[in-house]
């Protein structure tokens, strides 16, 4: 059975990809844990000039994808909506510059997947909020971070307060968010967080994951 999307599943949200794990990390490995500590969705996001393809992302999909089920959290593919579809994930996320959202709805509409979007200004919300089948918004980043090359401009605090009030969807937050500053993120309104290194670089995963449950409960 697949997971259906509620917006409770934001709350602690690990996306990782091979990219982001040091030499001595496993992504099986790193994600084994991170369902220990208790994430609520996962995000595979495999990206730069090293990402993996072709089958040999497919076999790791395979892996993490049984590890979520296991678990019975959402496990949702960043980008590759060929991929997503050959093995049933629960979700796909799309970027501004990815395969259009457009395309992506149609092609999922005989399914169960749900679709997330990343959008971070206000144009972007109101069109996203024009398409009922968006179950979530990604927005960020919030702060500064390293984990994304073409990361756009920080949109801060405030901004992000801004784009939950003219979200008809629920909002998580993402970019640059640590144990440090991840408290400033309650008064927006989002759901939760969507982190790559505050768990990929953890040395406490559990105190970490403990953390993001911690501030939107
Ligand atoms: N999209 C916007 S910022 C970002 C992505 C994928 C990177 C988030 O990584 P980190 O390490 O949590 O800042
Ligand atoms: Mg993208």
């Amino acid at each position: 059975m697949s997971v259906t999307f509620e917006p409770g599943l934001l709350k602690a949200y690990f996306v990782a990809g091979t990219q982001d794990l040091q030499p001595t990390q496993s992504l099986p490995g790193v994600l084994t844990d991170a369902i220990l500590a208790g994430i609520t969705a996962f995000q595979f996001r495999e990206k730069g000039p090293n990402a993996l393809k072709g089958l040999a992302k497919r076999q790791l999909a395979e892996i993490l994808q049984k590890k979520c089920k296991a678990a019975n959290i959402p496990f949702i593919i960043d980008d590759d909506l060929e991929l997503a579809m050959a093995i049933d994930a629960d979700g796909i996320h799309v970027g501004q510059d990815d395969l259009s959202v457009q395309t992506v709805l149609s092609r999922v509409r005989q399914r169960r997947m749900f679709v997330g979007l990343s959008a971070s200004n206000a144009t972007e919300i109101e069109n996203a909020n024009q398409h009922e089948r968006i179950a979530y918004i990604g927005s960020g980043p919030i702060f500064p971070t390293t984990s994304k090359a073409d990361a756009d401009p920080v949109i801060g605090i405030p901004e992000l307060t801004n784009l939950v009030k003219l979200s008809n969807k629920p909002i998580v937050a993402i970019g640059g968010i640590t144990e440090a500053n991840i408290a400033e993120l309650k008064p927006t309104g989002v759901s939760g967080a969507a982190v790559i290194s505050m768990i990929t670089r953890s040395d406490d995963v559990v105190h970490t994951v403990a953390t993001m449950k911690e501030v939107f409960d």
